[in-house]
């Protein structure tokens, strides 16, 4: 119905009378994610009929290359077949679509293109092949939605406004990184992901193929690190391993891309120009090569490739020859296999002690290193020479900033924007892609997402507000090359779980990365990412709906009889299923038909499931009920998602040692009118036991804002008596320092 509307509306605006210049997507008609640069409707549309051809400019093989994807993209859902000719002409004939670098406006730069379309035809004019391609790409966007769909789809208007357009991207970094590490995801499952990346005109694919969790890479000189390196016994990271997929024959976890393998995703990538850049991680992060080969490493091993989140200690020995021997060795072959300027080479997170042993300490004496630091620098430094000697460049993590970094190695900030700020400002090109906006692998809504990484809600809304040249003077910010997601796998076991923490976020990072900053609003990006998310549904990819930032209130007890509790159908389409054991949802569990009654007991948590037909992962909708009352609760001190039901012995275990300040509260949603609150803390009733509240107030408000009513713990235990007033929230407060994790044992309201 929405659609209708904006149609309608979009109508208007292209009557000849209104048609001025107009900025993209303030004509819902359209919906090119990321917005380009100008927009200019003029009047009428094209519509692509079944004789249209696609002309391209003779001897121009990227014009070629351009016009063969858009054909085959023509060729699904619309079922279309257009031939593809060459020409001398620099204008299209009627019904034609042309595309062509003569009289290519160069400002526009290697990716910018210029689109043109007449009710007659169709003109895609660029000085190169990504920018033929971009053209296409947006040529795709003007189109409904199910154009991105496989088989033909029948009755559909396969026409687009009449407009011109000119657009080029404000960076030339648009990344996305993904972890294969951790969890394996198979060739073709790669492959489709390119697919979507390049719809969005992301054009890096940062490839994490190697760390502590798994090699992932074929290297024909050793072979043990894909026969040892690539297999772990368990899938690991404390999720339902029926959820991973990539089981070998032994039952071990795991897999490997073949030379060939990594062939085709370079090839295929290429031809969406995206470049694949490769991550072979060092010195730290290791222990999946070191399992293999133990003698490169700081102790001499054995390692086991475990499946656990973390540091780990498998380092590289940097005093050791030999290692750096097999470093070039495997670096040679990945540069044989990417011809990508930047190698990324991680890194990150070694441990503070290592280097410590005879080898390395002889090293920092015989190179006068002040200590285990600048062993990174050397080592990164080494490596830089080794890369730069190939005619390629070194990118790692931030970790390798440090006094004496190769001038010309490249760094990747993760740890925040201030890392990047000072490289950039030291001369290093830089991408941004700090974790608290670029980071695709915490959960997109409070209480609702598949076993999300524990910590921060980052929904696309967040992301969208990050500029990677905020605060930079103009010669830092010429330095940065742009912007890059993160999708760490620790946590997203399956193909279907990765594409739904990738999307919609990564649109917001295509979208800080190519659109100019005076044309980002994040409610114009919405509206544009609901149609998007069509296309994503069309093109076969499990995406988050954006509009769902939260799904709380979903779960409800039904007005007339509190006794019974309702589940809304917040996502279209959508199959419903349930569990009251605080469990995450599965196909297995209880279909919701209608009211069903609560279960006895004074907690109760229901956790609803949406299945859309195929995806395997879930949005979750979760309601905690204390003593018969919806709560909804939020903390600083963080904890899994689960609450009630999370623990069988308690309410609420704090995840690390909280301090003054520190807060638990929840919202009685409707109020309540209460007699009083109590809470137990601690795990027994010992005057000295375990995760007793050490110093802290119980607190209650009427408005949810002011908390009048309080009283102090002592012995872990409070009680606030409210003689029948209205409570909308309950609080409890740290008033001073605790020695111990708080576990919040019981809550009762009266
Ligand atoms: C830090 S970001 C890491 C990764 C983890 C990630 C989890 C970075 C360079 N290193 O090894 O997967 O945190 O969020």
């Amino acid at each position: 119905m929405q659609i209708k509307r904006l149609a309608a509306f979009a109508g208007m605006l292209i009557c000849p009378l209104l048609a001025a210049t107009l900025r993209a997507a303030d004509t819902p008609d359209i919906a090119i994610v990321p917005r380009p640069l100008q927009v200019q409707f003029s009047q009428g549309r094209f519509k692509l009929t079944p004789d249209v051809s696609i002309l391209v400019q003779s001897g121009q093989p990227a014009a070629a290359d351009a016009a063969a994807i858009l054909a085959q993209m023509l060729g699904g859902a619309a079922g279309l077949n257009p031939r593809i000719t060459q020409t001398d002409l620099d204008q299209p004939p009627d019904n034609a679509i042309l595309l062509t670098t003569v009289g290519a406006d160069a400002s526009l730069g290697d990716e910018g293109y210029e689109l043109h379309v007449t009710p007659h035809g169709v003109l895609i004019r660029a000085a190169g092949g990504a920018g033929l391609f971009y053209g296409a790409q947006t040529l795709l966007q003007l189109l409904p939605p199910a154009v991105y769909g496989k088989g033909p789809v029948a009755d559909v208007d396969w026409s687009t406004p009449a407009l011109s357009i000119r657009d080029k991207p404000r960076f030339r970094w648009r990344g996305i990184m993904l972890d294969v590490a951790r969890h394996f995801e198979p060739t073709d499952a790669v492959l489709h992901y390119l697919d979507v990346l390049a719809m969005h005109k992301i054009n890096v694919f940062h490839w994490h193929l190697v760390d502590d969790q798994g090699w992932r890479i074929e290297i024909k000189k050793y072979p043990r690190l894909t026969q040892v390196g690539a297999w772990r016994d368990e899938a690991g990271f404390g999720i339902d391993p029926k959820l991973s997929t990539t089981f070998g024959p032994d039952g071990r976890y795991g897999g490997f891309y073949t030379q060939d393998d990594i062939r085709r995703v370079v090839n295929y990538a290429a031809r969406l120009h995206i470049t694949v850049v490769p991550e072979i991680e060092m010195p730290g992060h290791s222990t999946a090569a070191l399992a293999a080969y133990p003698q490169f490493s700081t102790t001499g091993g054995p390692f086991t490739i475990g499946a656990d989140a973390g540091i780990f200690h498998g380092v590289y020995c940097a005093g050791n020859e030999q290692t750096f021997a097999f470093l070039q060795d495997v670096l040679s072959e990945v540069m044989d296999l990417f011809p990508s300027q930047f190698i990324h080479v991680g890194g990150d997170e070694v441990p503070e002690d290592s280097w410590d042993d005879a080898t390395d300490r002889k090293l920092i004496a015989d190179q006068k290193l002040a200590g285990p630091q600048q062993v990174e620098t050397y080592f990164i430094n080494r490596i830089s020479r080794f890369i730069d000697s190939h005619g390629r460049k070194l990118i790692g993590w931030d970790e390798i900033l440090n006094p004496g970094l190769a001038a010309d190695a490249a760094v990747m900030s993760w740890r925040g924007t201030s890392n990047g700020a000072q490289a950039a400002a030291a001369g290093h090109d830089v991408v941004m892609s700090p974790t608290a906006y670029c980071y695709l692998d915490f959960q997109q809504g409070t209480n609702t997402e598949p076993r999300p990484w524990l910590g921060p809600v980052y929904p696309a809304s967040r992301l969208y507000g990050f500029d990677p040249v905020a605060g930079l003077t103009p010669e830092q910010a010429g330095h940065i090359l742009g912007v890059q997601g993160n999708l760490w796998t620790e946590r997203v076991p399956n193909i279907s779980s990765t594409q739904y923490m990738t999307w919609p976020r990564a649109a917001a990072i295509a979208e800080i990365g190519w659109t100019d900053a005076s044309l980002r609003d994040y409610a114009n990006f919405k509206s544009r990412m609901m149609i998007d998310q069509g296309r994503l549904e069309a093109v076969g990819v499990n995406y988050r709906p954006i509009e769902e930032d939260d799904l709380q209130d979903v779960v409800q007890l039904l007005p007339s009889d509190p006794s019974r509790a309702q589940i809304q159908a917040a996502v279209p389409g959508a199959q419903i299923r349930y569990t009251l054991d605080g469990s995450y949802p599965t196909r297995q569990s209880t279909l919701y038909d209608g009211p069903f009654a609560l279960p006895p007991g004074d907690r109760v948590a229901i956790k609803a499931g949406f299945f859309r037909p195929g995806s395997v992962a879930v949005i979750v909708a979760a309601a905690d009920l204390l003593d018969r009352h919806p709560v909804r609760f939020s903390t600083t001190m963080y904890q899994d998602t689960q609450w009630i039901a999370a623990h069988p012995e308690a309410l609420f275990k704090s995840e690390w040692l909280p301090g003054p300040g520190d807060t638990l509260s929840f919202e009685l949603n409707p109020p309540a009118v209460l007699s009083g609150v109590s809470v137990v803390t601690g795990l027994d009733d010992k005057p000295q036991g375990a995760g007793k509240l050490q110093n802290g107030v119980l607190e209650a408000s009427a408005d949810g804002k002011t908390f009048a009513n309080s009283a102090v713990f002592s012995q872990g235990r409070a009680t606030v008596e409210l003689a029948g007033k209205t409570i909308a929230a309950v609080r409890i407060r740290l008033s001073g320092a605790q020695s111990d994790n708080l576990v919040i044992r019981d809550i009762s309201l009266r």
